[in-house]
């Protein structure tokens, strides 16, 4: 594999190519590349990895609810989670299609995350601990993906822009249902209301770290948004998902745990309290709550899959053969 400093040489040679040129002038633009277009080869490598994290992160995401379908408090809520969780596998299989059109396979893609050299969203290293921890996940992490994942209908890298617009439609559905659990445990007893609180009090930390580090310590935002594959940076999209947010704590009766919100006039916009980035950078090292488990379980999947794929590559050949007999 290429390295970062061979990659960025080819490209200064590339600079000043014709084809170098057109790219540029396409993105200026705001045009669309296409699979078969020329492109920088960091371009290509910034999307595969993008697109493979987040490709994982969906595959990866579906452990924490897939935990609660059995223990759904009714018929109706289970059949509700296992529609969303089976759309967050939807969402997996549409992105690693979209990744393998800049020339890396799904078996490859499969081999890194299972190695742990590629990684997925650290907010599915947390444990699911109670039934409202469904309307949290709905709410705040299908909310933040929706937040980042809006400006990516509109990525510089075509088949990423046109995967996202379906994935981000089927978010925000997720997101009102995670709503709709925690709303209706507000409605009902104590317990609940106690319950809904925990559940946010939990997850809302974690759901501001998926937008990755501040803007000052992210390292690939400035080229990414110089390539028009992101849109904003990270702090703006938190900040933009914060904003989202506190009108919707109001409505739910829910208290966003951070005594340091308040509202600035200056900026029209919230100020937050600090986030603890040492947690983000330990989840990060495989050092979270539940990493080793969430590995683990990918792990035995893929084991459990493997006679699967055998038995469809098999049917494959033989239909090749016979399709080669007939002609
Ligand atoms: N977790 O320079 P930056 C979902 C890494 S939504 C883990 O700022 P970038 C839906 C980053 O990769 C979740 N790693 O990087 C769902 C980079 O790694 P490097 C998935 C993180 O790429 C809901 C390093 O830190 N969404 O799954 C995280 O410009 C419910 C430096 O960071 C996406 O992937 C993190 N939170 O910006 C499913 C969206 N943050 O270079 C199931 C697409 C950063 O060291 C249930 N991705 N890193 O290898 C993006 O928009 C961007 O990649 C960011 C990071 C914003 C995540």
């Amino acid at each position: 594999m290429a390295t970062a400093s061979a990659d960025s040489r080819a490209d200064s040679t590339a600079d000043s190519t014709a084809e170098q040129r057109q790219f540029d002038a396409l993105l200026k633009a705001d045009g669309r590349i296409e699979p078969r277009d020329w492109m920088p080869a960091n371009y290509r490598k910034t999307l595969i990895r993008q697109m493979g994290q987040h490709a994982h992160s969906e595959i990866i995401g579906m452990q924490p609810e897939a935990n609660w379908i059995t223990r759904a408090p009714s018929l109706k809520r289970k059949a509700i989670l296992m529609a969303k969780v089976q759309d967050e596998a939807g969402h997996g299989l549409y992105l690693y299609s979209a990744t393998e059109t800049l020339g890396i396979t799904r078996d490859e893609m499969m081999d890194q995350l299972i190695a742990g050299t590629a990684r997925y969203s650290s907010i599915f290293n947390y444990p699911t601990l109670s039934w409202a921890d469904m309307g949290a996940i709905g709410w705040l992490v299908d909310g933040a993906a929706i937040c980042n994942q809006v400006p990516l209908c509109r990525a510089s890298y075509a088949p990423y822009a046109r995967a996202m617009v379906r994935i981000c439609k089927e978010e925000s559905f997720h997101q009102r249902q995670g709503f709709e659990i925690l709303l209706e445990l507000m409605h009902g007893t104590d317990a609940q209301r106690k319950m809904a609180q925990d559940s946010v009090n939990r997850w809302y930390w974690p759901s501001l770290m998926m937008f990755g580090p501040p803007d000052g310590d992210s390292p690939n935002s400035a080229q990414s948004m110089a390539w028009n594959i992101k849109r904003f940076s990270n702090d703006e999209l938190r900040e933009r998902f914060v904003g989202m947010l506190v009108p919707q704590a109001e409505v739910l009766g829910i208290t966003l745990p951070d005594p340091d919100l308040r509202w600035n006039e200056e900026r029209g916009a919230w100020d937050i309290g600090e986030i603890d980035w040492a947690e983000f950078h330990e989840v990060l090292a495989g050092r979270g709550p539940c990493n080793a488990q969430r590995m683990q379980r990918r792990r035995d999947a893929h084991e459990d899959g493997r006679w699967v794929r055998e038995a469809a590559a098999e049917y494959a050949r033989k239909q090749a053969e016979s399709a080669e007999v007939a002609a």
